[in-house]
């Protein structure tokens, strides 16, 4: 397939213990995307993580709506809003990294969905469009130009984090074997991985990297 990993980086998104098997938004056999990523964290010179992290009073959580459940919509200061379980608040267990990825190599984590009032699916941006997590920029910096995306939510924080990613000018290869969605609907991640492909993304697997 030709792929070199010069000027390549790896990106985590979101594996936190919240999207694992028992965590409060559990992406089903989300732990699978475990071993996937240790195997291949050697062939990158440069790692980032991506880190959910909202504060107790965040607008994404549905319990903060009083009448609101789970999967309804609201209107948060002017963008669609799904309503999900509470889940990655800061500095709790489940905002944490399981102990079974390994992170001794990663260069830097951004954290992403900080601010109440938006919520932040993209590694880059948040869902307004209006902040930057340093996530770009600290790419660019390092003179990256292809990205590789691995992680949790494929539907969700993956999907938008690749979106951004080609956006910002990056190649980026989705790794469609360290990867798994949420499903709320059950075809949303293969509809994510087809969408992610037509807008310019290359779906590779682990075995496809040099
Ligand atoms: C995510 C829903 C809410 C994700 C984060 O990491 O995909 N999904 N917050
Ligand atoms: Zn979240």
């Amino acid at each position: 397939m030709g792929i070199n990993l010069n000027k390549s980086a790896l990106i985590i998104v979101d594996v936190q213990n919240d999207f694992l098997p028992g965590g409060a938004l559990a992406v089903g056999d989300g732990n699978e995307v475990i071993p996937v990523i240790n195997q291949i964290q050697d062939k990158f010179d440069l790692i980032v993580a991506t880190q959910d992290w909202h504060p107790s009073n965040h607008g994404s959580f549905a319990a903060n709506h009083p009448g609101k459940e789970v999967g309804d919509f609201i209107n948060l200061n002017g963008v669609n809003q799904y309503l999900w379980p509470i889940h990655c608040v800061e500095n709790s267990e489940g905002a944490g990294f399981p102990e079974s990825l390994q992170g001794q190599s990663w260069n830097k984590i951004f954290k992403k969905g900080t601010n109440p009032e938006v919520d932040s699916y993209s590694g880059f941006f948040d869902n307004g469009k209006i902040e930057e997590t340093g996530l770009g920029d600290f790419l660019k910096g390092e003179g990256i130009e292809k990205v590789f995306v691995t992680g949790l939510a494929a539907d969700y924080c993956v999907k938008f984090t690749v979106l951004d990613a080609l956006d910002l000018g990056f190649k980026t290869y989705l790794l469609t074997d360290a990867t798994k969605g949420v499903n709320v609907s059950p075809n949303d991640t293969i509809e994510a991985f087809t969408e992610m492909e037509n807008k310019g993304a290359i779906l590779i697997q682990s075995n496809d990297l040099p």
